[in-house]
């Protein structure tokens, strides 16, 4: 299952290496072949090396576009080398093998996220590369194919180990690196295109990525995990610098994109505020007069949940808030950025991790997101309603007070990055109490109001900031039981979004209390 490597193709846009890599391939006693700029780059070396415009006795043309597409090419790089046809085929077209070829792509992912213009994001898609990766990793019963860099050296060190041969199973493994990676690089063109052309609908689109980082393991310890990037700039986790602390875990990454998303529906210029997020829901959100503010009256929600949590900022970390946080063991901190002042105290915590993203996502783009069952993977548009773009409907005698309308939309907010169902209580720009993820409506009330009760036990508060607070379900009442729920626990205005069979039923249970209720049309199913 060896294979003598006695000639080779290089054509790489990413030249990092590849002088070295022919050096060391022509000591072998490698024949090289090469594209233009690859060419110019090993022989500039001094290294013997053959421009493929004299192998296809064709110049480049078109810019480039046309150079390696070509019988003389492909040919060297599919035929079986040991079958007679093939064999006279080569013969008679003067085709000489090709067994090993080294190529990575035009560089389309990086001109997209530099924001190149369209001409020159489309020039960039590489045509001939994958043509020929493909044909390597086709034919790796006899061919080597290398599309990354880091895979040099591991190369050479099976070829010096090994009288310059590659075996089966090395090729196999490369083959099947080379199929993820031009699979990868059409992912990106087609939600390239997507995005140019405002597709916010799963058609045209695929899902997939490039390997960012194996983890050491997944949601348990006997799982094991990979994080891909998909090319999308959206700001977040994906890629947020990780300015100190241990490498994310899977659980870590997904309760942080959970928190940041969130923290992004609070525009900075509109105040501070801050998320604090255990297993991807929130156990406390809040605004404030500044960022520690922010962060305390988040906390006071739930600062027994808030232990070992992910803690998002929707403003820089500054030096007092860094002084809060590191009261408390907190996994991970994401912010748009962090002062030196705040950075320094964050490293007297050396296993906290603090990942910076430069900005906030934009919580009205549009986008895709994915998730997978058995057998397949269900795409939907991203949920990117915003509650101040609704036209919130007043359905009951009394009409919500202005802070009453302020804590609704804060609470309908929130209510979209908590599982449901969700029932939000909110006063004055925090939380007073969150349900997460319950079966039944009702019992999601209970909760939050439970946990608002805890908390104000906790804060030596008379009586829990429910009282008086607006609540949000994320979905309609099928019943008034839930509405009532919340009216036990004290609230006085409600946001939801209406259509049930009953809401008249619901629109009655709060006249009688004489609470405010809004209708936003819209509901924010997070499964
Ligand atoms: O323009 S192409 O789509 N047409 C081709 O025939 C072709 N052959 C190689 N792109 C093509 N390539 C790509 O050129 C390779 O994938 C590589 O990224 C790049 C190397 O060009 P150079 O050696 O001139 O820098």
């Amino acid at each position: 299952d060896r294979v003598k490597i006695q000639s080779a193709l290089l054509s790489v846009s990413d030249k990092t290496g590849i002088v070295d890599l022919a050096r060391a391939l022509n000591a072998m006693g490698v024949r090289l072949l090469s594209t233009g700029g690859t060419h110019k780059a090993i022989a500039g070396a001094g290294l013997p090396v053959t421009d493929v415009s004299d192998v296809t006795e064709f110049p480049e043309i078109m810019d480039g576009r046309v150079k390696t597409l070509h019988p003389r090419v492909h040919g060297g790089l599919l035929a079986i080398r040991d079958d007679v046809e093939h064999q006279q085929a080569m013969q008679e077209h003067g085709i000489d093998a090709i067994d090993l070829a080294v190529i990575n792509l035009y560089p389309f992912e990086e001109v997209r996220a530099a924001g190149g213009d369209y001409p020159t994001t489309v020039e960039n898609i590489d045509i001939g590369g994958p043509a020929m990766i493909r044909a390597s990793a086709k034919n790796h019963a006899y061919v080597t194919i290398v599309t990354d860099p880091a895979d040099y050296e591991p190369l050479l060190a099976a070829l010096t180990s090994d009288d310059c041969q590659t075996t089966y199973a090395l090729r196999q493994q490369f083959a099947a690196k080379a199929f993820a990676r031009t699979a990868a690089y059409d992912t990106m063109i087609s939600n390239w295109f997507a995005d140019a052309l405002s597709i916010d609908v799963p058609v045209y689109r695929t899902i997939g990525g490039v390997l960012k980082e194996k983890m050491r393991y997944g949601e348990n310890p006997h799982q094991s995990a990979a994080f891909y990037v998909t090319g999308d700039d959206r700001p977040g986790v994906a890629n947020a610098t990780l300015l100190q602390g241990k490498q994310l875990s899977y659980n870590n990454i997904n309760d942080t994109d959970a928190a940041f998303e969130l923290v992004a529906e609070f525009a900075p210029e509109n105040g501070p505020a801050c998320a604090i997020i255990k297993h991807a829901n929130p156990c406390g959100v809040a605004t404030g007069p500044t960022l520690v503010d922010a962060y305390k009256r988040a906390l006071a929600c739930d600062s027994v949940s808030a232990f070992g949590g992910i803690i998002a900022l929707n403003q820089t970390l500054d030096a007092a808030t860094a002084e809060e946080i590191v009261k408390l063991f907190t996994e991970v901190i994401i912010a748009p950025d962090v002062t030196e002042e705040a950075k320094a105290i964050i490293a007297r915590k050396a296993n906290l991790r603090l990942l910076t993203t430069g900005c906030l996502p934009d919580p009205r783009a549009a986008g895709i997101t994915a998730k997978t069952v058995s057998g397949g993977l269900l795409v939907q548009s991203r949920d990117n309603v915003v509650v101040e773009d609704l036209d919130l409907r007043v359905v009951t005698k009394r009409a919500p007070t202005p802070t009453e309308l302020e804590d609704m939309k804060f609470a309908f907010k929130i209510a979209k990055h908590v599982k449901s169902n969700a029932v939000i209580y909110a006063k004055d720009g925090q939380t007073a109490g969150i349900g997460a993820g319950q079966m039944s409506r009702v019992d999601s009330a209970r909760i939050a109001a439970m946990k608002a009760q805890d908390a104000a036990t906790a804060l030596g508060l008379a009586q829990p900031l429910t009282r008086g607070s607006a609540v949000a379900s994320e979905a309609f009442y099928p019943f008034a039981d839930g509405l009532l729920a919340a009216i036990a626990a004290g609230a006085t205005a409600v946001i939801q979004p209406g259509g049930s069979m009953r809401d008249e039923e619901v629109i009655a249970a709060a006249d009688e209390h004489d609470v405010a209720m809004v209708f936003t049309g819209i509901r924010h199913f997070r499964h």
